[in-house]
């Protein structure tokens, strides 16, 4: 902060006259020009001006010995330091508004925004590649007529099991299968609960996809994980047979796997009866990536409909297989550890 120097003026209890007072005007007014136009800030304009003009100032220090001068000649003083001041404030409003207005222009370069310039990129997120696996292949359901039906995953004991005519000593409800919540409550093994409890309320015909997250006391290894995803189909009319749920899946595989060998095993599943499983030719190698059969008639009975007159197809698949079988991806945690690097590769 510039200090107001008293260097080239007298000793003002040593001036008496006229012309010496006028000389430490002058001085004043030469060095606050100066000193004004130097300035770099606002904060030493202020200081300046204090020093000029404030109760201690300088200019104070002339007005207080005019005292001594003769009564005539003191408004000779007195007008010219009057002038003076309004002179010199003028200056220092004038210099502060080109400061205030140079630091204004200064900001607005600092934090100009070149609006043309390139974007650095913007990283995009996208859909996982279950979930893009998952609504393929509920998409080519829904190509064949399908309508979409979810449930909850949390379920009770008659949907997940009894309705399925699951009966109470089959290894499927066995404690290490399947996470019990205590009062009846459990975690839904597979997703045909879901279709239970539609069919309770839609009456057929009925064909829907059931997608959805399903857990299993499994350990996790390569191919195994406590919580993976499903989608079962259903279709329930007047007069549908093994050729009907034959040609459904033959026609989804070829949709998603693109034409490649498929063929069908006997297989049990208590839910349906007579049961398939069903492998295709993947690079040289016959792969199991699902299951299906006619709805047995004990389910139907269940639901209260006549399986002399109705009957139904079922198929089930987990999804993380066709992911990984599509993908070339060999272990099924890295679909839920969320690493950037492989995840960034669908
Ligand atoms: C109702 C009647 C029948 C659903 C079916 C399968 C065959 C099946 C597995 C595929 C791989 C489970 O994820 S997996 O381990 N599922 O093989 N699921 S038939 O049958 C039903 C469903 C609902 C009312």
């Amino acid at each position: 902060m510039p200090k107001v120097s008293n260097k080239y003026s007298f000793p003002l209890n040593a001036i008496t006259t006229v012309a010496q007072l006028n000389d430490q005007l002058d001085l004043l007014e030469s060095e606050a020009m100066k000193q004004i136009a130097v300035s770099k800030d606002p904060e030493s304009l202020e200081s300046l001006r204090v020093g000029f003009f404030g109760k201690k100032g300088r200019l104070s220090g002339i007005l207080g010995s005019m005292g001594k001068l003769p009564g005539n000649e003191r408004p000779l003083i007195g007008q010219r330091a009057n002038l003076l001041k309004t002179e010199l404030q003028k200056l220092i409003t004038k210099k502060l508004e080109e400061l205030t207005t140079a630091e204004l222009n200064n900001q607005l370069a600092r934090e100009a925004i070149d609006v043309t310039a390139p974007s650095s990129g913007v990283p995009f997120g996208h859909r996982h590649p279950l979930i893009t696996t998952t609504e393929n292949i509920v998409d080519l359901f829904c190509g064949l007529g399908y309508s979409v039906a979810e449930g909850p995953e949390i379920e009770t004991d008659h949907y997940n099991f009894a309705a399925l005519n699951i009966p109470e000593a089959h290894p499927a409800r066995d404690m290490q299968d399947t996470f019990y919540l205590g009062g009846n409550l459990l975690l839904r093994t597979h997703t045909s609960p879901v279709q239970i409890r539609y069919l309770e309320n839609n009456p057929p015909p009925v064909r829907i996809v059931a997608p959805g997250r399903v857990y299993r006391r499994d350990a996790v290894d390569a191919t195994h994980s406590p919580v993976f995803h499903q989608v079962e189909v259903l279709a329930i009319d007047e007069g549908l047979n093994f050729s009907h749920l034959r040609g459904t899946v033959l026609a989804f595989l070829k949709a998603f796997f693109g034409e490649l060998p498929v063929r069908f095993r006997a297989s049990y599943f208590p839910f349906t009866e007579p049961s398939a499983e069903v492998d295709v030719q993947w690079r040289g190698r016959w792969l199991e990536v699902m299951g299906c059969g006619m709805v047995d008639p004990a389910v139907l009975e269940g639901l209260g409909l006549d399986p002399e007159r109705w009957s139904g197809f079922a198929a089930g698949l987990g999804v993380e297989r066709f992911c990984m079988v599509r993908h070339g991806v060999d272990d099924i945690r890295r679909l839920y550890t969320s690493d950037l690097r492989f995840l960034e590769q669908f």
